[in-house]
């Protein structure tokens, strides 16, 4: 597909968000005039690009998935990575979705035009003009990798999780593997005997609890498949335990001390090592960073080729990886496992709103918005999965299908009543925020005695939401245009 002059709703990123918001525009007006610009090569977002081995959901697959293209071709109970980039690519190809997509093309900036009332928007394959921008670029889509002295200098193999070198062969080598985070407690137990030996860097210990995942038999599927009513039945039960996780998180903290058994059984059960399980035990109430599901990490950190290192990567010196006690490890390889930059999203420094300022200008490193989904001086832009809509214990698909009702029906109350633009107000979006900062006050995210990327670089939770799923799904059920400035583009009868 090639770009227009201009589009009614340009929408950049073409991951779970931008399919799930145009496949919603699409049900709503076949003829939507709606384009994706996206800068890899296929869709998919987060699940086409992190292809480390192992990698796989940590939320139950019949929840994370939309609920409008329910799916019975899931293999285990937590789906494969590549599975569900084969779901995105066809529940795009099924939607329309696919035919709407520009890929290749990154969005290099967005200005608002206020006289014009448009976008003027770069991108790396032309320019255009769109009423509406949504930024659907998900939070965890930047690669962080931190600045050690002498990296430059290493002359072996360097990669992060989420851009894994297929092309490298690791058998026989000796690696390095810095993070213990997600995406690490599920590649580390694959490649961890085709290796010579591994070295984990540990910054901090993470709870960790087994993961529920089992194939699904040929007769469950076949219920699924024939008894689409079990299907529904089997995520709402998922949805249920979810919330009553969520709120031990969220309102009901005393009960978390519960939770810290099961992790510190499992420790024990994997681990034969005392000072090992002492390394591995984490000083923070669970729940205050990601709980991490594994019923394999644990217990590779016990085998005899792989180490645990509990001190920081302190440097490099040439092919020697040195840690925080002045230790030294030839290694050939240095893999990172150390996440991503959600509270600092690149996108945030391309997109200039009414000020002449960029959102990353706005926020300065605390993102703020109303109902993650509107910002005050930037009309007419929604952002998908912004802040404090991220999740620690449910599925983001409930949270951007909330946002893509909300978003399209901005979009259809704009045409039905011919409003050249929407704009939040300040003083809604600080009375929204004061409440959710306030809401955050007690949870465990806050108080469980931890650092974690939940908090921004002021300190401030930016990123999670602080109750239960349905309250933001109720509070972005209708688009509430009364919240918002109209600039109309034409007088309006009614
Ligand atoms: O990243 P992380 P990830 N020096 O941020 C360490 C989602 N996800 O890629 O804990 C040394 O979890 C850091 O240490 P510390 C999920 O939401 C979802 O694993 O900050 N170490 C930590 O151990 C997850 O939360 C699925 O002290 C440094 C690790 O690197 C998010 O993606 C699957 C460091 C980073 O862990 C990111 O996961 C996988 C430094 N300078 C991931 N900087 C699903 O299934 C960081 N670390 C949906």
């Amino acid at each position: 597909m090639k770009l227009s002059e201009h589009v009614e709703t340009l929408v950049v990123g073409a991951g779970f968000a931008g399919i799930g918001l145009v496949a919603r525009l699409l049900r709503d007006d076949p003829a939507a005039d709606v384009v994706i610009v996206e800068r890899g090569s296929d869709v998919g977002g987060t699940w086409r690009d992190n292809t480390y081995p192992g990698c796989a959901c940590d939320v139950p697959t019949s929840l994370y998935s939309f609920s409008f293209a329910p799916s019975t071709a899931w293999s285990h109970t937590f789906a494969r990575q590549p599975e569900i980039y084969a779901y995105l690519r066809k529940v795009a190809d099924e939607t329309g979705v696919a035919d709407r997509v520009v890929t290749d093309c990154e969005l290099v900036e967005a200005r608002w035009d206020e006289a014009e009332t448009v976008w003027r928007l770069k991108t790396s394959r032309g320019s255009l003009t769109a009423t509406v921008l949504v930024a659907a670029t998900g939070a965890l889509s930047t690669p962080s990798i931190p600045n050690i002295p002498g990296l430059d200098g290493f002359d072996g193999t360097v990669f992060h999780s989420a851009t894994w070198n297929h092309e490298h062969d690791l058998s026989g080598e000796r690696v390095a593997v810095i993070g213990t985070g997600a995406s690490a407690v599920q590649f580390v137990p694959e490649i961890a005997g085709a290796t010579e030996h591994v070295t984990v860097f540990q910054r901090t210990p993470a709870w960790v609890i087994p993961r529920l995942d089992r194939a699904f038999s040929n007769l469950e599927k076949a219920v699924l498949r024939r008894i689409p009513l079990a299907q529904k039945l089997r995520r709402g039960a998922v949805y249920t335990l979810r919330e009553m996780l969520g709120s031990m998180f969220s309102h009901v903290t005393s009960l978390l001390p519960l939770f810290e058994v099961l992790a510190k059984t499992h420790l024990r059960r994997q681990v034969r090592d005392p000072q090992l399980r002492r390394k591995l035990t984490p000083d923070f109430r669970i729940g205050c960073k990601r709980v991490l599901l594994s019923n394999d990490w644990l217990k590779t950190l016990d085998r005899d080729d792989v180490t645990l290192v509990d001190s920081r990567l302190e440097s490099i010196d040439g092919n020697s990886v040195v840690d925080g006690d002045g230790n030294t490890r030839e290694v050939d390889t240095i893999i990172f496992a150390t996440g991503f930059t959600p509270t600092e999203p690149p996108i945030s420094h391309a997109i200039t709103g009414l000020d002449g300022r960029t959102l990353a200008d706005h926020w300065d490193g605390s993102p703020a918005a109303y109902k993650g989904t509107s910002v005050a001086g930037f009309p007419n832009l929604f952002l998908m999965y912004g802040p404090n809509t991220n999740l620690g214990h449910s599925s983001i698909v409930y949270m951007l299908e909330s946002q893509a009702a909300y978003i399209a029906g901005a979009i259809e109350l704009m045409r039905r009543r011919d409003v050249a633009s929407f704009e939040i107000t300040r003083i809604m979006q600080d009375r929204y925020n004061e409440k959710i900062q306030h809401a955050l006050q007690p949870t465990v995210w806050n108080t469980g005695g931890c650092s974690s990327w939940y908090l921004d670089s002021h300190g401030r939770n930016s990123s999670l939401w602080p109750t239960f799923t349905f309250e933001f799904r109720s509070k972005l059920a209708s688009f509430d245009s009364d919240h918002y400035v109209t600039r109309r583009s034409a007088p309006v009868s009614e």
